[in-house]
């Protein structure tokens, strides 16, 4: 279960990833440590997660399977939704400014969470422990 709270613990290839999206060096870098904390509270296809990071707290609902705007800590807007694939949960988003697409994926590996980002070619993921 992806229920729980996760604190970032560390990231990959994420500044590559950020630059790709169009994000300038100083948010970047500031985005580097931003403590993002995420509490996911699951039930059945419903999902409620609260984010809170230094850039913002911003708390959201979806459904899985149904289409939803969201609003990235930069400001970018993208729309899109989450499906179950098994075991891994799959987002898929659209950017509103540009029509590219962001996918990312959610999936638990020996206890901690694992987020994976994919944009326009480049591949990031960033890994939460259980608060
Ligand atoms: C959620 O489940 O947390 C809400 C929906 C998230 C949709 C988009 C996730 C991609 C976030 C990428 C951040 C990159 C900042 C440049």
């Amino acid at each position: 279960t992806f229920n729980g709270t996760w604190k970032v613990d560390r990231s990959e290839n994420y500044d590559k990833f950020m630059e790709q999206m169009g994000i300038n060096i100083m948010k970047r870098k500031l985005a580097e440590h931003d403590n993002l904390k995420i509490t996911i509270t699951q039930t059945g296809e419903q999902f409620h997660v609260k984010e809170s990071s230094t850039f913002r707290t911003k708390e959201i609902d979806f459904t899985l399977g149904v289409q939803f705007d969201y609003a990235l800590a930069d400001g970018t807007e993208v729309s899109g939704s989450w499906n179950m694939e098994g075991e891994m949960l799959k987002g898929s988003f659209t950017r509103k400014d540009n029509n590219k697409v962001l996918t990312t994926t959610r999936t638990l590996v020996n206890g901690e969470l694992v987020q994976s980002y994919s944009y326009d070619g480049v591949d990031a993921k960033r890994i939460f422990k259980k608060e």
